[in-house]
């Protein structure tokens, strides 16, 4: 039976990536650091399947890492553990490096010596392209991050290039745009959208408050994502990809569809700050600066070619199928939990 270790796994992309490879006859170890509350939410599938094994262990602490990977010898290691909220990592940054370039320094050193025949893959992001002049990001782009976070992502995926190319190792970077879900942390903007807006529509909310509009994102469907992911580990070479769905959106543009999918047409009115979503009388969006970033990043936009041609991938779910899914699943989740399901 083939076995895999999953950094990450309590988070969006771990969890499905977890049902995945159950359903293709894996035994998942998932590395799970302590927690003063369990949120186990993400993993409800899997928690009770035999094949399932959590392990504890935390990015920051080298020889309990050492001692996973050397016990386990797994066939394949997905790290997407990481901090990966952009703005925490202006107010955290030594944090932010301690775990998204020295945490995959920790885990390649660890295959180095002790199970060079693992497997690995690093959750390298479009966030390291930044402040781009291409109008379309492929694998050869210039990295110009605009954040810590940004900065720590462009080094996870230079040493583990380094690592590939140094010492012969399986190492592959997945290069993923940003990817959204029903399991997306609520403190990333579509989440934001759909949950503050399912908390409109049940009047448990009065309005809906973002930072910058006009930023513009290339977004999928995580789901979709985390199967790319296992072909990139089953191409006969280790590589890096490019995955995205090559369409860009403005942030403007994903709260209009979130709106429209509960039947609020927003009406925006004015520019920059004084923006607001008016539906009647009510105001229902409004634009604060709390939310803008020290550095933004304006447009992203994939080129993911070389994962069309070579792994066969391409995303099945359309932008508007995934915002449909993630509305109705918020308005559904806090009917229930507000006893009227
Ligand atoms: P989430 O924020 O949903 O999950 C992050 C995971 O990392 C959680 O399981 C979290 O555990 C874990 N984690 C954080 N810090 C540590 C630590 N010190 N030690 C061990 N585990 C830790 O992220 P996503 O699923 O969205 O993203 C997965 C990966 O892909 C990340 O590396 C991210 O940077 C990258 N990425 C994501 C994109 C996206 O659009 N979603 C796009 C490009 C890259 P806990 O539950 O304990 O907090
Ligand atoms: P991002 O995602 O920074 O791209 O990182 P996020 O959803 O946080 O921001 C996207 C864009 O939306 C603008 N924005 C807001 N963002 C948040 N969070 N909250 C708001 O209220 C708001 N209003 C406007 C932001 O300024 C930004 O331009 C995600 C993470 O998953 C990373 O880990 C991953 O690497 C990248 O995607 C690809």
């Amino acid at each position: 039976m083939k076995t895999a270790l999953i950094t990450g796994v309590t988070g969006q992309d771990g969890s499905y990536l977890a049902e995945l490879l159950l359903k293709r006859g894996y035994r998942v170890y998932g590395l799970n650091r302590r927690k003063a509350l369990a949120g186990m939410d993400n993993l409800k599938n899997v928690l009770n399947n035999n094949n399932f094994e959590m392990v504890e262990g935390d990015l920051s602490e080298e020889s309990r890492l050492n001692a996973i990977i050397r016990d386990l010898q797994p066939n394949e290691i997905y790290n997407l553990a990481a901090q990966t909220f952009v703005p925490y990592s202006w107010t955290n940054p030594l944090y932010t490096c301690n775990i998204n370039c020295l945490g995959v320094l920790r885990i390649l050193e660890a295959i180095r010596i002790y199970s060079p025949g693992s497997r690995f893959y690093q959750a390298s992001s479009s966030e390291i392209f930044g402040k781009t002049k291409e109008k379309s990001q492929n694998e050869m782009t210039y990295h110009y991050p605009r954040s810590p976070y940004g900065c720590s992502k462009s080094f996870g995926f230079n040493i583990a290039r380094n690592y590939r190319e140094s010492y012969g190792l399986f190492v592959c970077n997945g290069i993923l745009f940003n990817h959204e879900s029903e399991r997306r942390g609520l403190e990333f903007v579509t989440r934001k959208i759909t949950h503050t807006l399912a908390e409109i529509e049940l009047g448990l909310s009065e309005k809906l408050i973002l930072g910058n509009l006009n930023a513009r994102r290339d977004w999928g469907y995580a789901p979709d994502y985390v199967k790319a992911m296992w072909m990139i580990m089953h191409h006969k070479k280790p590589d890096d990809y490019i995955v995205s769905t090559g369409e860009d959106h403005t942030i403007r543009d994903f709260a209009e569809l979130a709106f429209k999918a509960v039947g609020i047409d927003i009406r925006w009115e004015g520019e920059g700050l004084n923006e607001k979503g008016l539906a009647g009388n009510k105001v229902l969006v409004e634009v604060s600066k709390k939310y803008y970033r020290p550095a933004e990043v304006d447009i992203l936009k994939g080129n993911a070619s070389k994962a069309r041609k070579i792994l066969g991938w391409k995303p099945e779910t359309t932008f508007e199928e995934m915002i449909k899914r993630m509305v109705e699943h918020d308005v559904d989740l806090l009917k229930r939990s507000n006893g009227e399901n």
